[in-house]
């Protein structure tokens, strides 16, 4: 009902909608019209009322309801109905939370969106950090069919299309990808990716790919140790505000254009993409893993995304996971 009634607001927003017109059109009685209008309030909609003309839609909320998120998608998979998108105002994190719902058999394609998280994760147990109402962090769960060793290729997946969706709105914004899950501005991270799974030894139940991206954070929004590592869109945007909404449209359809390929063609395409804005290969680095630190030249991705490294001396490596620093 208050999708119904945000909608003949939304297309009568130059004017005023009487309360009687709207509870007729609709079948319901005036009150319910009344509640509803009330539940919109709450939730931060600005609703004119006048008692003789009936309500008017002044100004929607800049956060990531799914009623304003819906109505710029054309997703067939990921978000592509209603009962698809969970959002919430607070959450420990999305990554989490989503974990939950596909325990209990959400579909593939569930999105949890946050407008903040009190306990973001990072990788092997590493925070991130997402102030309230400034950046996008959301989790995205997928279920493909196949074997657990094809999901790093997701991570990249996700990366190429966060960049893409960026480049749709921002074309002048150089983002770059650092090897698996770094997106990088002048530098500086502007985005993570986490993506967990869970499986078999032969089968995939699910793949959770967690995204925070910081938009609209300013300097003294990031904690002190962040400051010097940490940007923003809106930062390298010169200190002008983005569209959280429109922007998490653009990487929603971007993810899903990218992921019914996967199912359409040769996965191959996955690394193409991603080397279109890598930054890594050809780069001197070290790589850290659990165990040890390496030295060399990235070289080049293999088929399923592992990074090769070229020691000093033409030893290759090739890592499925590890920290990347450009040296
Ligand atoms: C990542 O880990 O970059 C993955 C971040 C994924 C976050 C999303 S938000 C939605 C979903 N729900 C979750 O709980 N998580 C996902 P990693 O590569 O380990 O990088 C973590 C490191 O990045 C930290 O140790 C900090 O140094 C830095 N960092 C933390 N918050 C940051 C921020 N907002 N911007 C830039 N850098 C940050």
């Amino acid at each position: 009902m208050r999708q119904k009634i945000l909608q003949l607001l939304r297309d009568n927003s130059s004017g005023y909608f009487s309360g009687e017109e709207m509870a007729r059109m609709l079948g319901v009685s005036r009150t319910a019209i009344w509640k509803n209008i009330q539940s919109l309030l709450l939730d931060g909609y600005h609703i004119e009322s006048s008692p003789r003309l009936g309500y008017r839609l002044v100004r929607v909320p800049d956060l990531l309801y799914p009623a304003e998120i819906l109505k710029g998608l054309k997703t067939k998979i990921i978000a592509s109905g209603p009962e698809l998108i969970y959002h919430f105002l607070q959450v420990d994190s999305t990554n989490t939370s989503l974990k939950k719902l596909a325990d209990q058999g959400a579909a593939d394609g569930t999105v949890v969106i946050a407008e903040e998280q009190t306990a973001g994760r990072g990788r092997l147990g590493r925070s991130w950090f997402s102030p309230a109402g400034k950046s996008i962090t959301l989790s995205i769960l997928l279920r493909p069919s196949l074997a657990p060793g094809n999901t790093p290729l997701f991570t990249l997946m996700t990366a190429a299309a966060i960049v893409r969706g960026i480049k749709n709105i921002l074309p002048d914004i150089s983002v770059g990808i650092k090897w698996p899950n770094d997106l990088m501005i002048n530098k500086r991270k502007v985005s993570g990716i986490l993506t967990e799974l869970k499986a078999e030894a032969d089968l995939l139940h699910y793949l959770i790919i967690g995204i925070g991206i910081n938009i609209n954070s300013e300097e003294k929004d990031f904690p002190p140790e962040l400051r010097n590592i940490a940007t923003s869109l809106f930062l390298e945007n010169n200190k002008t505000k983005i569209s959280r909404q429109q922007l998490l449209c653009e990487i929603l359809q971007e993810l899903d254009d990218a992921y019914r390929r996967y199912f359409l063609e040769n996965p191959a395409f996955i690394i193409k993409e991603w080397k279109k804005f890598d930054i890594t290969l050809g780069r001197k680095i070290t790589v850290k893993t659990i165990k040890d630190t390496f030295i060399g030249t990235a070289v080049d991705l293999a088929a399923d995304g592992s990074l090769i490294l070229e020691e000093v001396g033409g030893k290759k490596r090739q890592f499925q996971a590890g920290e990347v620093t450009l040296v």
